[in-house]
């Protein structure tokens, strides 16, 4: 192998290697076990995380709102409204504080039952009321 050779085989697989930790750098973070679903509504759109998405499992949820102009929306809480619409049944809404712009998480979630759900969060900063439904797949 000529000088040459290896100086540029060294050069592209640290290329590789700088491509492949940016790659991982750029992928959202998701914690082991979570589950995430994104919907959008006139105004904002909503990435709602899950951990785990698992019925009659306490679960940790982070909704994050994002404003038209694609960048955190802040608000002082928002309103969860889980339902499954073909069962005509839902547990009590929820209240999410903000914890940092456009932040909302809820802790100890329990939705008794496997099936589809549908996620209803309710942004209101400055009185603009916006409602996006979020379809959620729950395993059992
Ligand atoms: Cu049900």
């Amino acid at each position: 192998m000529t000088t040459r050779t290896s100086r540029l085989i060294i050069v592209s697989s640290g290329v590789m290697l700088i491509v492949a930790g940016l790659i991982l750098l750029m992928r959202p973070f998701t914690p082991v076990g979570a589950a995430t679903f994104d919907a959008a509504g006139a105004r904002h759109a909503v990435h709602l995380t899950m951990t785990p998405a698992r019925a009659a499992t306490p679960g940790s949820w982070l909704i994050r709102v994002n404003g038209s102009d694609g960048r955190p929306a802040h608000a002082k809480a928002v309103r969860v409204e889980p339902v499954m619409p073909q069962m005509g049944h839902a547990i009590a809404p929820l209240t999410a504080t903000e914890s940092g712009t456009g932040r909302f998480p809820l802790a100890g979630v329990v939705l008794p039952m496997p099936g589809q759900w549908q996620i209803t969060v309710t942004i209101d900063p400055a009185g603009a009321a916006d409602r996006v439904v979020i379809p959620v797949l729950i395993t059992g």
